[in-house]
């Protein structure tokens, strides 16, 4: 079992556009050294009730025996599509609290839509390769985003005021709460936050508690 350490400093510098009443939020997310860090999730939430921006539906595919993305969020409520462009059946499944599931998928099907209707994060696993993981971040926020290989995301149409971004990643400990970083938001801003990551890859077996 590997340890897990989590150590997230955010800073948030705003550029001002004072003509505007939503703006974009550039995240870029590094590591420990530097490194931009891939498959992080950002989420804005404010005091006020904003309506999601957050995706309804999100796709992995099945390829090379491996989940891709490996990190998607949706919005409470919203679902996942599985597709397999593999040349073998893959065998979904999740234990997570957040939704419970298990189905066969053969090569070249596509999934029923499955609903995450309970925030939270759920690890995705195949019975069939046990090195197969993808995670399913549920937002209850009405902003998240993925970054990418840059390690960036953009969060558009944010209204002006103050926020709070938090970050999670799959290598982050497991059961510890993020860090909440403060963002004001009066034009369009970037946000750099740094996470500590675990070296050690994303393995599904580390996380059957999420
Ligand atoms: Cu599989």
């Amino acid at each position: 079992m590997f340890q897990r350490l989590l150590c997230i400093l955010g800073c948030a510098s705003a550029l001002a556009c004072t003509t505007v009443s939503a703006a974009t939020v550039h995240v870029v997310v590094t590591d420990s050294a530097g490194k931009p860090a891939a498959s992080a999730v950002v989420t804005l939430t404010g005091d006020a009730g904003a309506a999601s921006h957050v995706p309804l539906r999100a796709i992995i595919d099945q390829r090379d025996e491996m989940f891709l993305p490996l990190v998607v969020a949706v919005r409470k409520g919203g679902d996942v599509v599985f597709t397999n462009n593999d040349a073998t059946m893959h065998q979904v499944y999740s234990f997570s609290p957040v939704k419970q599931f298990e189905f066969e998928i053969d090569k070249g099907e596509v999934s029923k839509p499955v609903v995450f209707d309970k925030p939270g994060v759920a690890a995705i696993g195949c019975n069939i390769h046990d090195n197969m993981v993808a995670y399913v971040f549920v937002a209850d926020a009405p902003f998240a985003a993925v970054t990418d290989d840059k390690g960036t995301a953009n969060l558009r149409d944010v209204p002006e005021g103050t926020w709070r971004a938090l970050l999670w990643h799959p290598q982050a400990r497991i059961g510890e709460k993020p860090a909440v970083v403060a963002l004001k938001v009066g034009g369009d801003t970037t946000l750099a936050l740094k996470i500590a990551l675990n070296a050690a890859p994303a393995m599904r077996r580390m996380h059957k508690d999420y």
